[in-house]
């Protein structure tokens, strides 16, 4: 096996490559350790390769720890308890909710609760039933907004100029309304089901984040004010789902007029769901170790844990273990390659592995330096198992999928690899038509596509090869909510410029415009998606919430900077608290 010196470094003179700041790892090459670049003579540089290394730390998660997860929510008296609430959750849904506010606010509340799932056929007949009878109250913007995002959420079409009683001639919404908190928080959790060009709703987010900041300054209630600093930080409409429920679920115990019925089934069931998740993390926990990957490619982000949290945030609905637990393994094998593209491997190597797996032929593990080999393989047995799994309950063979999407995948990491040797800096379009593959958004949705069990239809199937429009949707938010929580670190380790970059080097923007900018176009870019809920699609209700889970999940995981590679700190806290610690319940099921 050739090894070839790649000289792109600034500690190497003779190079015209721009200098970038990165540590370096010496290489053992047969029995030489070779001294640092530009030192060594011509004939021992030949053997020399200088990579980069990004100095990810180990992980903090032990594999006996995990191991060790477990919890006393799963018994019968639990389940029995659950199952006994469920019924009376469903009568008073039913039965006892009769006026349509009552019944947008209890389904608001389930929704939050993270208990809808339950109740998905009740919710859905109810929210019908509202749709028909045109109920809102124009003159209660509370109960207007309330309906309009429950309604929007779940597929209707409901017309912005529902809010036109609340604007003046001129279309500004009326001054006198700012007094109302829970009509400002109502409309602004709303305006962001908004679809591109509504300007009723832009205004009304617009309006509604003024008012909501200075209640926040102005504010006495420590409990209010934290409630709209929340809705601030991130709409409910962005945001992960089972973060939202551990967090909603501390703020319906203190509510005034709270049900205390609901809110057992809330802890109950959420430590359920804990348990389950538990057994899948276990689960894949082993198939990691059993990979090996983590300790014999140590350069790379040993990230198990966090991969885990992802499938989570896109998936979290107990019945979905399958495919939690592959999407962990498709996140662990995207974590470890992109390491390989952006940090480890030379460019010589990423041409071969790029051609490896196009040829997705297990003899191409031949040509591979040893490091790759097993990265190669684990890859290759890996996908071809779950294609193997599908094949045989579904007799559909769907190997050309995975494969095209791998392909893809690797060919944008490779032409992200050449614009960093060669120092180039392509225009924000040039690098978004290349970051929206690169980011892992359609490998991921491709495979999540294959892994829930939904009926495939030919339709379906087309839009998914086209990469249609969720697709890309999802992809693009999270390429922008990665590139705000990462490129930062990525261009002090050396790696292609990002989208902040780009549009910095293009406009002559200043970082923090370019910041702003980008938070635009993830704005905009949620617009378009929230038209795939309105508009036919042939996809499953179920992919299309996994769709917009992963853009959600980008932002839950970037919002404090990479929260995927940086293990120990909000990340950290936010596992614990969802995988690691049940919710205390205090009247003890006996
Ligand atoms: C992000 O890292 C990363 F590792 C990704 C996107 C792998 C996908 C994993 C899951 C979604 C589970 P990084 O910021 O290094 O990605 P880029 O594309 O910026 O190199
Ligand atoms: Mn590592
Ligand atoms: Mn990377
Ligand atoms: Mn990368
Ligand atoms: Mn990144």
């Amino acid at each position: 096996m050739a090894l070839h010196l790649f000289a792109s470094y600034p500690i190497c003179s003779f190079t015209k490559q721009p200098s970038r700041t990165c540590s370096f790892r010496l290489l053992k090459i047969g029995n030489i350790f070779s001294p640092l670049g530009c030192l060594v003579s011509p004939k021992l540089a030949k053997k020399t390769i200088v990579r980069r290394s990004a100095n990810y730390q180990p992980p903090i998660w032990d594999f006996n720890f995990v191991q060790s997860l477990k919890s006393e929510y799963g018994g019968e008296v639990y389940t029995n308890r659950i199952s006994k609430l469920k019924e009376e959750v469903r009568l008073i849904l039913l039965k006892q909710a009769v006026d349509p506010l009552d019944q947008l606010q209890l389904i608001d509340t389930l929704q939050r609760l993270g208990l809808a799932y339950h109740f998905e056929d009740e919710i859905k007949s109810i929210l019908m039933s509202i749709y028909s009878h045109n109920n809102a109250r124009r003159e209660d913007l509370y109960a207007t907004a309330l309906e309009f995002r429950l309604l929007r959420e779940h597929g209707y079409k409901i017309p912005q100029e529902i809010f036109n009683s609340f604007q003046d001639e001129v279309g500004n919404f009326k001054k006198c309304l700012c007094e109302d908190w829970e009509g400002m928080l109502s409309l602004y959790e709303a305006s962001f089901l908004s679809d591109e060009n509504e300007d009723i709703l832009q205004n009304a987010r617009d309006f509604t984040t003024t008012c909501l900041r200075k209640f926040v300054q102005q504010s006495q209630d420590q409990n209010l004010s934290n409630l709209v600093s929340h809705a601030l930080e991130i709409p409910l409409h962005w945001r992960m789902l089972r973060l939202e429920t551990r967090w909603f679920i501390d703020v319906y115990e203190r509510k005034q007029g709270m049900n205390p019925l609901l809110l057992e089934l809330a802890k109950l069931d959420f430590n359920n769901v804990q348990m389950i998740h538990q057994n899948d993390l276990k689960h894949v926990s082993r198939w990691w170790r059993s990979t090996g990957l983590g300790e014999k490619l140590s350069f790379a982000r040993d990230r198990l844990m966090e991969n885990f949290f992802w499938s989570i945030g896109v998936i979290f609905k107990p019945q979905f273990s399958y495919c939690r637990r592959m999407l962990t393994k498709v996140g662990a094998l995207l974590t470890t390659i992109d390491d390989i593209y952006d940090v480890y491997g030379t460019l010589d190597e990423l041409e071969l592995f790029t051609d490896a797996v196009q040829r997705w032929d297990v003899n191409a593990v031949e040509q591979l330096p040893d490091y790759m080999k097993i990265c190669y393989l684990s890859l290759h047995n890996t996908i071809n198992e779950i294609a193997f799994d599908f094949l045989r309950e579904q007799g559909i063979h769907i190997v050309p999928y995975l494969k095209r999407a791998w392909a893809d995948q690797c060919k944008s990491y490779l032409l992200e690899a050449r614009w960093y040797y060669n120092g180039y800096t392509p225009s924000l379009q040039e690098y978004i038509d290349n970051a929206w593959i690169s980011i892992a958004g359609p490998v991921i949705l491709v495979h999540a596509f294959f892994l829930v069990n939904s009926p495939i239809s030919n339709d379906a199937l087309k839009c998914l090869e086209e990469y249609s429009s969720i697709i890309r949707c999802s992809s693009m938010i999270f390429r922008f909510a990665d590139d705000l929580g990462t490129s930062s670190d990525e261009l002090k380790r050396g790696d292609v410029p990002k989208s902040i970059q780009c549009y910095m080097h293009e406009t002559g923007a200043s970082e923090k415009e370019a910041r702003d900018h980008i938070r635009f176009l993830i704005s905009e870019t949620w617009k378009e998606m929230n038209e795939e809920k309105s508009t036919y699609s042939p996809f499953s209700e179920t992919f299309i919430s996994i769709a917009f889970n992963l853009a959600r999940m980008a932002q839950c995981m970037y919002q404090h900077g990479d929260g995927h590679g940086i293990e120990d700190r909000e990340t950290k806290d936010r596992v614990v608290s969802l995988l690691v610690q049940p919710i205390p319940c205090l009247n003890k099921v006996v």
